[in-house]
């Protein structure tokens, strides 16, 4: 008698993976410069044409914002560093205006952007910025999203201003930033892959 085998049915259970992201609250410090510059770094790339101050003449919430005067070709920021894993997302929005007083003009123009950096320098890739603001503005609140990439340490997220001729000129304030960090966490359900084998 021969023993044959078959397959009755084979079952496969494919693997679900959700991913659900994880969000972290504002992670900055001081986000609306309401103790000055403590945390931030006020940088200007060195020519005087984007000094930076705490004012408090334009303000979107508190006592305080963080105004940079542009004067000139060149660029400056207010910036914070943020520790971050390749692979996490960086969600930055911040409040801007641009007062009549100060109305940027002849190419000047600011916005918000994030840098990823290896600890030592930026990477080649993965920056990401808001639209930009080039003259009078009331409060406007910019966004801007990016992706940390392969190597990134650390994300700078920077209210840049920028002078792109001679003559740029203007003022901007920055005020009430907000930092979310989205890290995707993979949850594997079922797994299972097996036949069933019956014998007649
Ligand atoms: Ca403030």
């Amino acid at each position: 008698m021969v023993k044959i085998k078959s397959i009755k049915g084979i079952f496969l259970v494919l693997i679900f993976l959700t991913l659900s992201p994880i969000s972290y609250a504002n992670v900055l410090t001081n986000p609306g410069f309401e103790s000055g510059e403590d945390s931030w770094y006020n940088w200007d790339d060195g020519n005087g044409t984007n000094s930076g101050v705490i004012s408090g003449e334009y303000i979107h919430e508190g006592q305080s914002s963080a105004g940079k005067e542009i004067s000139g070709l060149g660029s400056g920021a207010f910036g914070q560093i943020i520790p971050v894993n390749p692979g996490e997302t960086v969600k930055v929005s911040a409040w801007i205006m641009s007062p009549d007083s100060g109305v940027l003009s002849n190419g000047a123009e600011a916005y918000v952007r994030i840098e990823f950096w290896d600890g030592m320098a930026p990477l080649g890739s993965g920056h990401a910025e808001s639209i930009r603001i080039n003259k009078a503005t009331k409060w406007v609140k910019l966004k801007a999203s990016g992706k940390a990439p392969s190597g990134a340490t650390e994300a700078r997220v920077l209210g840049f201003a920028r002078g792109s001729t001679n003559e740029s000129k203007g003022k901007v304030y920055f005020d009430d930033f907000e930092v979310n960090i989205e890290k995707q966490s993979q949850k594997r359900k079922g797994g299972e892959k097996y036949e069933k084998v019956t014998s007649n």
